[in-house]
């Protein structure tokens, strides 16, 4: 019954990558005049660097597809906005074809999830022409429904931004939100720079607007919310909390299995693809060694209980060979918890994604583990 390290590592691997490759594909299009910086707001919320690097292709005449192979998104940039009322009438008809199309295939992975509609915030006045348009186009989708978030970029002013923003609102425009936005921070003069704003609020908004099947997804390939990973982070461990409560009461001598089963094998799985950060076996080898097998303790049958257990809630319940539910829910956000810490520490750049297998990212995450076992023994 010995703990296999190596085989564990793969099945996470494997478990990654399953959930990675299952992921459904998001689709947003992104609309508005020239310059208004579609660019520059799709490269701050998105994990690559799509309109640098990514592919783009020309789907209609005034729309190009970008992707990535391998990346769960698609951004139609829209083009040509600026020409004069023909072209725009055009792009709103190449945009609701588009939608219709995705619809028609009945399949989620090609339909239209929501659209951006970028209104430049420095010009300080919304041209009658754009409310119209907007108008129009909310109109027409309304059997659609697919959701419009009006994007005031470049939001360098608050006071203005929230002038136009109730310009906007205003004119009852079927939209689902009006959210400023400064992408990029701004430096005023050589003594003030505007930092960046509002992106996190742009993605919470995603979070209410799209479906639940793509919630991974936006999860995966958003950069601009930390707090949105963490939360979706921690349902995913109180999910596998749960379940490994209702599992916990195994005999001990399959305490190994018991501990890394397949629930914390996905959770951790689950929390991986929530960052989309490359991990490798090695650093996995090291949540574990580090957690698990904290203190040395291997996890061989009873040997468990002597070092790990006196951390544990309900350690004196291990009779005729079980552990409790609560102490087997108690391990398992321990080790979610301190795979989280790490990743966290990496998405802010004060660990580097190859440091979590060195002594202090190990370290960090044995304090972490221990810390939250003790945490869930006083409670
Ligand atoms: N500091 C700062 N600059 C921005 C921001 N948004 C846009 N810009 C600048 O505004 C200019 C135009 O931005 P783009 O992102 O290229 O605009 P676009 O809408 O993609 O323009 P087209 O592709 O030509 O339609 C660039 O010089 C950007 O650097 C921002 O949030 N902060
Ligand atoms: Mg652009």
């Amino acid at each position: 019954m010995a703990f296999n390290m190596e085989s564990v590592t793969k099945e996470m691997m494997a478990a990654i990558t399953k959930k990675f490759t299952n992921l459904n594909h998001l689709n947003i299009i992104v609309a508005g005049k020239t310059g208004v910086g579609k660019s520059t707001l799709i490269n701050a919320v998105f994990r690559e660097q799509l309109t640098e690097t990514g592919i783009g292709r020309p789907v209609t005449t005034h729309m190009r597809k970008i992707e990535k192979p391998g990346f769960p998104l698609s951004v139609y940039d829209t083009r040509g906005f600026e020409l004069g009322k023909v072209v725009q009438n055009e792009v709103k008809k190449e945009i609701l074809d588009t939608i219709n199309q995705g619809i028609a295939s009945k399949e989620i992975n090609q339909m239209i999830h929501c659209i951006w509609y970028c209104i430049n915030t420095t010009s300080n006045r919304i041209e009658p022409e754009e409310i119209n348009w907007l108008k129009e186009l909310t109109n027409a989708n309304q059997a659609q429904q697919v959701p419009v978030i009006v994007v005031l970029t470049q939001a360098i002013s608050n006071p203005n931004a929230e002038k136009m923003k109730k310009l906007l609102l205003e004119e009852n425009l079927a939209v689902a939100q009006i959210v400023p936005v400064l992408a990029q921070d701004y430096e005023i003069d050589a003594s003030f720079t505007k930092k960046a704003y509002g992106l996190d609020t742009l993605i919470q908004i995603m979070g209410h607007c799209l479906p639940e099947e793509l919630m991974d997804t936006l999860q995966n390939v958003q950069i601009a919310s930390l707090v949105e990973k963490k939360r979706h982070a921690r349902k995913a461990i109180q999910v596998a909390a749960l379940a490994a409560a209702s599992e916990g009461v195994v005999p001990i001598p399959l305490a190994d299995s018991v501990m890394i089963v397949p629930t914390q094998i996905s959770m951790i799985a689950s929390i991986t693809v929530i960052f989309g950060f490359d991990v490798n076996k090695s650093i996995l080898g090291a949540l574990l060694s580090s957690t698990i097998g904290a203190s040395g303790a291997t996890i061989l049958g009873r040997t468990v209980s002597s070092n790990l257990l006196k951390l544990l809630p309900g350690a004196g319940s291990v009779v005729g060979g079980a552990i409790s539910a609560s102490t087997a829910a108690a391990i398992t956000y321990a080790l979610g918890e301190a795979y989280l810490l790490v990743m966290e520490l990496v998405f802010t750049g004060k660990l580097q994604l190859t440091d979590i297998n060195s002594k202090k990212g190990k370290k960090l995450m044995a304090e972490a583990f221990k810390q939250q076992l003790k945490l869930r023994k006083t409670k």
